[in-house]
């Protein structure tokens, strides 16, 4: 593991405006997973509601002051659990200090977020093109980090029909999109049968921003 820890990770800013950060996750992976798993304690992973009424297919949680919450009523934020009645559990510091040296690295100073939303996909599941528009910064950019399976993502412009381009996300890649793509076009395509050491037959995204 060492032998690499002065390898800088490929760094790749995409015309679309998205930056792609290999491995960027990977620097404290330990620390990072085993925050995670005392989060997904803390608040389990859930499905989620569609307005339409129909459960979503990928299991949701969060941390931090604000969590992502779907139902009936739409999507937004809520600072409590709506299963627990709890606040959200704090967004522990590895998570923050990663989010924070991804922008960075992005060339997003100040990146604050207070909203870390979990995302876990399991085989056969995909997220269809969608822009994230829930939160009420958008100067603000979105840190996205990738574990367990890979998935392809989508990234596309500001219209719908802007052609996406496809980039494979692997265990500890960290996408960054902000500014004039802040609210592009996105998703993940359907994740293909694979396994991972850790994760095994998951993949586990955990999206950051400004929400509040
Ligand atoms: C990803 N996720 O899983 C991208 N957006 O790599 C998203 O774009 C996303 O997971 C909104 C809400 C949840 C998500
Ligand atoms: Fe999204």
């Amino acid at each position: 593991m060492d032998l690499f820890s002065n390898v800088e990770p490929a760094h790749q800013t995409f015309s679309s405006g998205l930056v792609y950060l290999r491995g960027f996750a990977l620097a404290n992976e330990q620390a990072l997973l085993s925050d995670l798993y005392q989060v997904i304690l803390a608040a389990p992973l859930r499905t989620m509601m569609t307005p339409m009424g129909y459960p979503m297919s990928v299991a949701t949680t969060s941390c931090g002051a604000l969590g992502w919450i779907g139902d009936i009523t739409g999507y937004g934020y809520s600072a409590v659990d709506p299963q627990t009645g709890l606040p959200w559990p704090a967004m522990p510091e590895t998570f923050l200090q990663l989010a924070q040296n991804a922008a960075l690295a992005a060339g997003f100073n100040d990146f604050s977020p207070d909203a870390c939303l979990i995302n876990q996909y399991h085989i056969g599941t995909k997220m269809g093109l969608h822009r994230d528009k829930d939160e009420r910064d958008f100067a603000q950019p979105i840190v996205s980090v990738s574990l367990g399976i890979p998935a392809r993502f989508q990234f596309g412009g500001n219209k719908r029909s802007d052609k996406p381009i496809q980039v494979l996300l692997g265990h500890g890649d960290v996408v960054v999109w902000g500014d004039a793509s802040r609210m592009n076009y996105h998703g993940i395509m359907t994740i293909q049968p694979n396994t991972h050491p850790t994760l095994g037959n998951k993949r586990i995204n955990l999206t950051f921003r400004k929400a509040g």
